[in-house]
């Protein structure tokens, strides 16, 4: 019997096309909104010279739709495309940081050929529970269409001391997998040991580490990577470590060899030259 609906197939299509190599190396590029042009300098500021720099060398790429749109001649076909619909900026007054707002929406990234969304949920804001319902309907629209949701569950709120403390890692991998994530997107909880019960809470939906703030030394973040990989962590969704380098090119050759070719990060760092 034939019990797969149209919906469940593209599903799986559109993963496939994402994370169909088992690993994934993604790029990260919504900062434009969410951290302002202090994230770039005189040639990164355009996004077309970026993703011209980084194309090639993707699994997926994740922008805002509005990137999107001014660089498809770059990216169609050279990576899967992953829509972000949430984001805020950096100008909000410090209360309202911990709250993302709609920045498109699920049929606009299926018009411009997604093959995945993403949105931020902040566990532990206070403003959860606005985020939840934004979330809600956003993975409620893409299951409609078959398009995977990717979450960037990132617990912060006035009660969270250390957002990188294991524990709290974890209760956020393990919400996003029970509010029905298809790959999550979180932070490194800085070694082997702990990062592999981040990937148990979330109970078998793939975990990847967000790239966070540039590292001191291309070794240092290789080394992030490699003891994600150690930890059964699915891959890396990274944007500063890559375009604010002054060789991306070189910087994803050796993330990817660590993902997608088990290479240690001595090994690795030797690809960035
Ligand atoms: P990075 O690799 O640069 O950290 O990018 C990942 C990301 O989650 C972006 O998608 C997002 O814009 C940004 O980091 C969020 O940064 P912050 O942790 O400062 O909110």
């Amino acid at each position: 019997m034939i019990d797969l609906t149209y919906n469940a197939v593209g599903k799986k299509i559109r993963l496939n096309r994402i994370i169909g190599r088992g690993r994934a190396v993604i790029f990260a590029f919504d900062h434009g909104v969410e951290h302002g042009p202090s994230d770039f300098n005189a040639e990164t500021i355009n996004p077309r010279r970026v993703i011209e720099k980084v194309i090639g060398g993707l699994d997926a790429i994740m922008m805002l739709p509005g990137v999107a749109r001014l660089t498809w001649d770059i990216w169609s076909n050279r990576a899967a495309l992953i829509i972000k619909v949430t984001s805020k900026t950096n100008l909000r007054p410090e209360t309202e940081k911990l709250l993302q707002s709609p920045f498109g929406l699920v049929e606009e990234a299926i018009a411009i050929g997604a093959d995945g969304v993403a949105a931020t949920v902040y566990w532990g804001s206070q403003y959860e529970d606005e985020m939840l319902e934004q979330w809600v309907n956003i993975r409620n629209t893409a299951e409609t269409y078959g398009l995977p949701c990717l979450q960037l569950a990132y617990p912060r709120g006035p009660a969270i001391k250390n957002m990188y403390d294991v524990e709290i890692v974890k209760y956020g991998a393990r919400a996003a997998a029970e509010s029905g994530a298809d790959l999550i997107k979180t932070y490194y909880t800085g070694s082997v040991e702990t990062f592999r019960q981040v990937v148990e809470a979330a109970s078998g939906v793939p975990v990847l580490m967000s790239g966070g703030p540039r590292r001191n030394t291309d070794l240092e973040f290789l080394v992030d990577v490699y003891n994600v990989i150690q930890a059964g962590g699915r891959g890396v969704v990274v944007g500063r470590n890559v375009f604010q380098h002054s060789n991306p090119r070189g910087m994803l050759r050796a993330i990817n060899a660590i993902v997608h070719e088990d290479k240690t990060p001595e090994e690795a760092v030797k690809l960035v030259t």
